[in-house]
């Protein structure tokens, strides 16, 4: 792969952009190799956090490549919609939990990437924003869907119609991040974050965001339905019984996979 790079220590996959003279901007080779390599992530056992970043000390993602997306033709543009909606389609839902660790730029199809992701950690100088309608179009990674889930509709009209920036501290009191950092401190307090969820039941971490994500699609009624479902199937477990045995008998747990 040119333009990622993936790195597996310890059951966290790291996958870095690896564009850093164009901010790491997405082009459709890009695009291609992060579906490619988020196709193998989803299948192995062997991984269970994945960390997603940008290389470079400036940007994590900087949004699509203009220079690619001028001169697109229609049918261009919409191969790489369909190409770009099944990658963060395919993010949003592997069975492992994923992180952003924001690391500079996260504009346009930037923001949206790491709005794929289940939770995001900003470095100080992060800076997110929706610059689209200056350009003349829409998000179209999701933008119009995932901010406005996140932040409110409010928040997230208002973003996209003034393609205002805003920084980690900002980011962070509208909830579109989790936590803010020191740059120099990101990938630690990532790392830090992946160990802390390696340390509980990975089956009930995937269950959990599996039915967190179908829930945000159903009306309340149907998603405490599933919930009670799936509450019901993690007491077939290993990882349950050994769970609250182990609070009885006052000794740490050993979970394993389910
Ligand atoms: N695309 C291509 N190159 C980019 C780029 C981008 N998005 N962002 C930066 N670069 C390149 C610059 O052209 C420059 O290249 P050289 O001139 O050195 O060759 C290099 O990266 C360094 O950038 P700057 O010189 O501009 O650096 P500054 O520090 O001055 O400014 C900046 C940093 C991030 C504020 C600025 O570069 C900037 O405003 N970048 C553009 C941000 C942006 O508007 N992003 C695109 C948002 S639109 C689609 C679905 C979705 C989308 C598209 C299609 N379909 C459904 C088909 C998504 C669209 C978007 O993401």
């Amino acid at each position: 792969m040119n333009n990622v790079i993936l790195e597996v220590a310890e059951q966290i996959a790291t996958v870095t952009i690896n564009r850093p003279k164009s901010l790491n901007a997405l082009n459709t080779e890009t695009l291609t190799e992060l579906n490619a390599c988020f196709t193998e992530l989803e299948k192995r056992k062997d991984v269970r956090v994945v960390i997603l970043t940008g290389a470079g000390a400036k940007s994590f993602v900087a949004g699509a490549d203009i220079s690619e997306m001028v001169n697109a033709t229609p049918a261009e543009g919409r191969a790489m919609s369909l190409l770009a909606l099944e990658t963060f389609n395919k993010l949003e839902n592997m069975p492992q939990v994923t992180i952003a660790a924001v690391n500079g730029y996260a504009l346009g199809g930037g923001c949206e990437i790491c709005m794929s992701c289940d939770i995001r950690v900003a470095a100080e100088n992060a800076v997110f924003g929706q610059p689209e309608c200056g350009l003349g179009i829409i998000p179209g990674f999701g933008g119009t869907q995932r901010l406005a889930r996140l932040i409110g509709k409010g928040r997230a009209k208002e973003l996209i119609f003034t393609c205002d920036k805003i920084d980690a501290q900002e980011a962070y009191r509208v909830g579109l991040v989790n936590k803010v950092v020191p740059a120099e401190e990101l990938m630690d307090a990532c790392r830090k974050m992946a160990a802390k969820i390696l340390s509980k039941g990975s089956y009930a971490v995937s269950m959990a965001k599996s039915v967190i994500n179908a829930g945000m699609d159903m009306d309340l009624t149907n998603g405490l339905k599933m919930e009670a479902d799936a509450f019901g199937f993690t007491f077939s477990t290993h990882d349950k019984k050994e769970g609250m045995t182990a609070f009885l008998e006052k000794r740490s747990a050993d979970l394993t996979d389910f």
